[in-house]
């Protein structure tokens, strides 16, 4: 028996990412190999990378194409929320051409919309829902000879015009006993880094969040000597020495992460590896012992910088640990993404602002990345049960989905709220969503160019540079527009207003350049572009031969400018001239 399974599309910049690595079916393909079942993975990445709406539609018409020839006795898609429309148009044409193969879904989204899913779309005929190990090489001979499905558990098959849903099965208790995933079919992809699952399951219960009712409220870890196994065997087979440890919570129980690092050190290993945490699941002690193990990087979920809502989502982080923490990280060597997200339906003025305060100040923490990101509606949420009933299509919402391309996609998914509502966005009365909608944009311009914006702003004043910034989020908004062109933006703005001050725009396009270049490893930068030698935070500019210009800037983010005539050698700061 042949079963050809379809992960997760992507998009070209989610597929860069070494986490993208589809190990849910990699997973699969070893059990069901071993069972005898032949599996063909087909991606669809690459045949939906043009968003013209005919090359898109011919995209998925290949993709099609790919998944009938490898001649399978089954079709599975595997769905998670952005996916999943793009995998019910190619279910719908692998349909067209294959009348009589069946066609299953599993995955995070597929699982929490089974019934939904069937019912909207004949041409699926099962749903495997939650973790499958257990039950998909069971699921996958039952469905294709046809077989009843009702004794077997976490299903949702079609019984004649009803939906049929089986309670849930059995889950790992004991993760160890998973098989190694199938990396070896994408280990050459990601430069010698590469994702291993360390866990499954959360503790926590956000509101908005969906992790830990797909993983059954169950919080597992795989023992330190698994991980580290294969982490090692992913060392000597694939040549990787960084490793992602892919688990949504990794440090909910410290205790177990200290044994891992204490292996791994034993191991006397020259590994890498990064992980996920929240600020009040790690401590001084941990993060130190972290990094001596081997840890270079850290994604912490803060969500929003305002207390007030940390409660209101069931977040509940305790903010004011963020600091020690943050500083604590860049201090040990590790680099912390810090993620935020924008669009709560009870989110006020304030609260937008603390978040754009904190990350403005998680800007001038060396080493640290932030995101921000517009709220994205998941089915089996607290927040879908309480306003899964009033969303509003809006595909350019986040930047969490897939491109809306071409007319098929937009009416499928604006037909069915409930399944796609990733797609659609919240109603919320307290924030404009015109504001909202820009709130990522401006985070994105905050966190990467601090200081310039503080030397626009010493030019500017706050309204004009508030007004400049929204301007730009409006043209961000229309694409992935990166910090250059707000650069650009606001250079324009400021010779609109006749910048007086050349020296100012001069500090200003130098800093920029420093943290365009500079920011992101926390060492010394050394940089040499044009008229701009950059070092270590100083700017030379050697304008028009006549001599040098030397930007710089303080932690407390004060800028100065000195010029030094008929000298075009880096000088020591004798003066200043301070503009914020
Ligand atoms: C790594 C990761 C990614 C990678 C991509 C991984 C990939 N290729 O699948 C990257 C970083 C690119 C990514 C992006 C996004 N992600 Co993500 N991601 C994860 C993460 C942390 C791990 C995924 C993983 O590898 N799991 C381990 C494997 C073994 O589990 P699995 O894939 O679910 O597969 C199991 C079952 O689902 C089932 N199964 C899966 N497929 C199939 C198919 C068939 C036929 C069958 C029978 C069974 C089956 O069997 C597998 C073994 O038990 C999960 C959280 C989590 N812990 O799962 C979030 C998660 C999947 N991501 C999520 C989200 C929301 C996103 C984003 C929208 C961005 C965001 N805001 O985070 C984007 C969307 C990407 C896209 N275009 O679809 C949500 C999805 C929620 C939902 N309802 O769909 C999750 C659950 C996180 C969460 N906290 O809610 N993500
Ligand atoms: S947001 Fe993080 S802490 Fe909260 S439930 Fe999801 S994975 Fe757990």
């Amino acid at each position: 028996m042949r079963i050809s399974l379809v992960p997760s599309v992507l998009t070209p910049a989610e597929a860069a990412d070494p986490c993208a690595a589809p190990l849910g079916v990699l997973a699969l393909v070893g059990i069901l190999e071993k069972s005898g079942i032949t599996c063909s993975i087909v991606e669809g990445n690459d045949c939906l990378i043009d968003c013209r709406p005919d090359a898109f539609s011919n995209g998925l018409d290949r993709l099609a194409d790919q998944i009938v020839a490898t001649q399978p006795d089954i079709v599975g898609f595997s769905a998670m929320c952005s996916s999943l429309p793009v995998a019910v148009l190619v279910a719908r044409r692998v349909r067209d051409r294959l009348l009589r193969t069946p066609i299953v879904f599993g995955g995070p989204q597929a699982t929490v919309v089974a019934r939904d899913l069937l019912k909207a779309f004949a041409f699926i005929d099962a749903v495997f829902q939650g973790e499958a190990e257990l039950g998909v090489v069971a699921f996958v001979r039952a469905v294709s000879s046809g077989k009843r499905l009702d004794r077997m558990p976490s299903v949702t098959f079609r019984d004649g015009v009803s939906i049929v849903q089986t309670p849930a099965g059995p889950i790992l208790s004991d993760l160890d006993r998973l098989e190694f995933p199938r990396l070896a079919n994408v280990a050459s992809r990601w430069n010698g880094q590469l994702p291993i699952e360390a866990g499954r399951g959360c503790p926590f219960r956000c509101d908005f969040c969906s992790t830990s009712l797909f993983w059954s409220h169950r919080f597992r870890l795989k023992s330190a000597g698994r991980i580290l196994d294969e982490m090692l065997y992913c060392r000597k087979h694939y040549n990787t020495r960084r490793f992602h440890l892919v688990h949504d919570l990794f440090t909910a129980d410290r205790e177990r992460v200290r044994l891992f690092c204490r292996h791994i050190l034993r191991s006397r290993s020259d590994l890498e590896w990064t992980c996920s945490a929240r600020v009040d699941t790690i401590d001084t002690s941990l993060i130190q012992l972290m990094r001596s193990a081997g840890c270079v990087q850290i994604y912490f979920g803060v969500e929003t910088g305002s207390q007030r809502l940390q409660r209101v989502i069931r977040k509940n982080l305790v903010l004011s640990r963020l600091p020690e923490i943050a500083s604590e990280v860049t201090r040990a060597g590790i680099r912390g993404i810090y993620s935020f997200i924008t669009g709560f339906p009870d989110e006020t003025y304030d609260d937008v602002e603390e978040t754009l305060r904190m990350i403005r100040w998680l800007a001038d923490v060396p080493n640290t990345e932030t995101q921000c990101h517009c709220l994205s509606l998941l089915p089996g949420t607290r927040l879908f049960e309480t306003h899964g009933d009033s969303i509003v299509f809006d595909p350019k919402w986040t930047d969490a989905v897939l491109p809306v391309v071409g007319s098929e996609m937009r009416e499928l998914i604006a037909s069915h709220p409930r399944l796609f509502s990733a797609y659609f966005r919240l109603a919320n009365t307290r924030v404009s969503i015109e504001a909202l909608r820009r709130v990522p944009a401006m985070a994105r311009a905050i966190g990467c160019l601090p200081q310039t914006l503080d030397v626009a702003r010493g030019v500017l004043g706050d309204s004009q540079l508030c007004d400049t910034l929204s301007s730009w989020a409006d043209v961000a908004l229309e694409g992935q527009v990166e910090a250059e062109s707000l650069l650009v933006h606001l250079m324009r703005r400021l010779v609109a207003m006749g910048a007086g001050a050349r020296g100012a725009v001069d500090a200003f396009v130098a800093l920029a350049s420093v943290h365009l270049r500079g920011r992101g490893n926390g060492t010394e930068t050394v940089a040499e572009s044009g008229d701009l030698v950059i070092r270590n935070g100083l700017v030379a500019w050697r304008g028009n031969g006549r001599g040098i210009v030397v930007v710089f800037s303080d932690r407390n983010g004060r800028i100065g400018i000195i010029r030094e005539e008929g000298n075009d050698q880096h000088k020591t700061v004798s003066s200043s001239i301070s503009l914020a």
